[in-house]
């Protein structure tokens, strides 16, 4: 199975700034674990900090990897072009968040993703993608 994990905007600062909020450890490092861990799947990682690039990946993607693991950062709360482009590819998408958003400020609470999503998971640090990737094996 062919699994692409989508990160947004600031997610390359993971491990750099924030701990407290977001961990210690870079998205790099963690990826090599991932890949590790579920050796059974074919991963691919993508970072953007453009809303366009991330649309244009998920379209890129959308008709032939058998799904996608997204955090789209602090676009989730804005973007109604990535939440169509969810909508609009047969991959089924995850959205994941590493921080619980319900427990932060009221604009976190809203997703744009969540409607043309397969499932949502938030909450759980880092182990969220895992918990995400879990959901495809
Ligand atoms: O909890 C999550 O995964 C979020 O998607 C992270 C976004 C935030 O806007 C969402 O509300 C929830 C922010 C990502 C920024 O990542 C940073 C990492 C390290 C240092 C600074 C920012």
């Amino acid at each position: 199975m062919k699994i692409l994990i989508l990160n947004g905007p600031n997610l390359n600062l993971l491990g750099k700034r924030e701990p407290e909020v977001y961990g210690n450890q870079t998205f790099e490092d963690y990826f090599k674990e991932l890949t590790a861990k579920f050796s059974d799947l074919e991963l691919v990682y993508y970072q953007s900090n453009i809303e366009g690039e991330i649309i244009s990946k998920i379209q890129e993607v959308g008709f032939s990897f058998d799904g996608i693991v997204l955090n789209a950062a602090s676009y989730t709360h804005t973007s109604v072009g990535i939440g169509d482009a969810v909508k609009a590819v047969e991959t089924p998408v995850v959205e994941v968040h590493i921080s619980n958003t319900h427990k932060r400020e009221d604009f976190r609470h809203v997703s744009y993703i969540s409607s043309g999503a397969k499932g949502v998971i938030l909450g759980f640090g880092l182990q969220s993608y895992d918990l995400a990737l879990e959901s495809f094996r």
